[in-house]
C-alpha cells in the first residue's frame, strides 16, 4: 500500500491487518467524490492483498464521518444525479471479500453511518453517535441506510431514525443490535480482531463472510443449501486438512491459505 492519497490515511499496524483512516478533519470526514475514490483504490488494493487477513476502517476522535459532502451535494439537480448514477461508487466496499471492521469513534451521520453499516463488524467507542439525519436537509439516506437498518435494528426503531433524524449513542446501538460492541481504545481493538482473523485460514474466512452476508438475500431454505454446499466446498482445502488434524494432534493449526 504504497499509494500517497489526499483524503484517506493508510498503514498496515501488522503484516496481516490494513488499517485505513478517513482523513478530512476539517470537514468532519465528509465524504466527498475524491475521497470515495481513494477510499474505494485503498479498499480493493487491500483486498487483492494476498498478506492481509482483514481490513480496519476508521475515522477520527470526532468523526467517523459526519455523512455526504453536503457542500458538494447542494447545487445538484436530479438530471445530474440521476444521469450519472450519483453516489454509485459508494457502495464498492460490499463487493469486498475480505472482512471490514469499522472502528467508530464520534460522528457516524447519513453517508457516514451507511458506510459503517455496510462493513462486516461494527465496534464502536463511548462517544460514537450513530444516525440518518437526512430528513433535515430535505432528503433520504442514499447509500443503504433505509435498507440495512431495517434488517439490523428493526423496523420501527429504522423508521425513527430515518423520519426523525435522531442520533443514537453508541450504547443504545449496542442495545439495538446495530454494533457488535461499545469499547475504549477501538481501533487497537479493530486491530486485535482483525489480526485475530486473519490467523485464520482466509479461504474459510471468506467463505465465512459470504454464507453471513447470503443471509440477506436468501431465504432460510435457500441460505442454508448455500451454506451446506459451501462447508462442503472447504474439504477441498488445505487449510480444512490442517486445521483438524492440529486439533487431533493438539497443537495450534498452520494455516496456508490453500
Ligand atoms: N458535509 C460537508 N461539510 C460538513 C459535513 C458534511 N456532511 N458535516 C460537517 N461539515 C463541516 C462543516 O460545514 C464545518 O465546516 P466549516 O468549518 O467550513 O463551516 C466543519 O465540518 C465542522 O462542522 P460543524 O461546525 O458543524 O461542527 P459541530 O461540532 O458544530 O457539529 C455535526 C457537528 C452535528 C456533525 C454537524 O457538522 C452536522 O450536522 N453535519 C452534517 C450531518 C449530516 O447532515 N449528514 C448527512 C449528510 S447527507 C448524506 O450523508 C447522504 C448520504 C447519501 C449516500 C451515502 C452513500 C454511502
Amino acid at each position: 500500500m504504497s499509494t500517497q492519497y489526499e483524503h484517506i490515511l493508510t498503514s498496515r499496524p501488522n503484516p496481516s491487518v490494513a488499517l485505513i483512516t478517513l482523513n478530512r478533519p476539517k470537514a468532519l470526514n465528509a465524504l466527498s467524490t475524491p475521497l470515495f475514490l481513494e477510499l474505494n483504490k485503498a479498499l480493493f488494493e487491500a483486498d487483492a492483498d494476498q498478506a492481509i487477513g482483514a481490513i480496519v476502517l476508521t475515522g477520527s476522535e470526532k468523526a467517523f464521518a459526519a455523512g455526504a459532502d453536503i457542500k458538494e451535494m447542494k447545487d445538484k439537480e436530479f438530471s445530474d444525479v440521476y444521469k450519472n448514477n450519483f453516489l454509485a461508487n459508494w457502495g464498492e466496499l460490499s463487493r469486498l471479500r475480505k472482512p471490514v471492521i469499522a472502528a467508530v469513534s464520534g460522528y457516524a451521520l447519513g453517508g457516514g453511518c451507511e458506510l459503517a453499516l455496510m462493513c462486516d463488524i461494527i465496534l464502536a467507542s463511548p462517544t460514537a453517535k450513530f444516525g440518518q439525519p437526512e430528513i433535515n436537509l430535505g432528503v433520504i439516506p442514499g447509500g443503504g441506510g433505509s435498507q440495512r437498518l431495517v434488517r439490523a435494528i428493526g423496523k420501527s426503531r429504522a423508521m425513527e431514525l430515518v423520519l426523525t433524524g435522531r442520533m443514537v449513542s453508541a450504547q443504545e446501538a449496542d442495545q439495538w443490535g446495530m454494533i457488535s460492541r461499545v469499547t475504549d481504545n477501538v481501533v487497537e481493538e479493530a486491530v486485535k480482531m482483525a489480526t485475530e482473523i486473519s490467523s485464520k485460514g482466509q479461504i474459510a474466512v471468506q467463505a465465512g463472510k459470504e454464507v453471513v452476508n447470503a443471509a440477506y438475500e436468501l431465504t432460510l431454505a435457500e441460505g442454508l443449501r448455500f451454506e451446506r454446499r459451501t462447508f462442503h466446498g472447504l474439504f477441498a482445502t488445505k487449510d480444512q486438512e490442517e486445521g483438524m488434524t492440529a486439533f487431533v494432534e493438539k497443537r495450534k493449526a498452520n494455516f496456508t491459505h490453500l
